[in-house]
């Protein structure tokens, strides 16, 4: 059995989560926060056979897309007579950070 966990957008969540049960797979939702541009992100754990885990992410390639999005630099340029002027820099987001991780047990008691 493998343990998925999937970082995707906000925006993309809904169908995603929809897509995934209606493939009968069980799905956990969870609100998380990337260290980097510090927004919200969200994360699910999704535990599958191991056969399933191509499907589970073909559906969440399906469901997820890649995102420009602003962010201040963290490290200010120097303006003019040495005053630190943030500037914003564009990241590119997504569609899914996705690890797959080998589950020693599964128990629901
Ligand atoms: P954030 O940490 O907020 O990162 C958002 C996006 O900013 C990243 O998109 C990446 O394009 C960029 N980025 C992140 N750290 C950076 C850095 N040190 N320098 C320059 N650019 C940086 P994604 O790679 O698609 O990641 C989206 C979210 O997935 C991340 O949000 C984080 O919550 C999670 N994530 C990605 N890789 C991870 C990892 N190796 N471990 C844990 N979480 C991860």
């Amino acid at each position: 059995m493998k343990l998925i966990i999937a970082i995707v957008h906000d925006e993309d969540v809904h169908h995603l989560i929809d897509d995934l049960t209606k493939d009968k797979f069980m799905v956990t939702k969870l609100a998380t926060t990337g260290g980097f541009l510090k927004a919200g992100n969200t994360t699910l754990l999704i535990g599958v056979e191991d056969d399933k885990v191509d499907r589970v992410i073909e559906i969440i390639k399906n469901n997820c897309e890649t995102r420009n999005q602003m962010v201040t630099s963290p490290t200010p340029i120097s303006g003019a007579a040495g005053v630190f002027i943030p500037y914003p820099i564009e990241v590119k987001v997504g569609g899914a950070t996705i690890f797959v991780v080998d589950i020693e047990k599964h128990l629901k008691l």
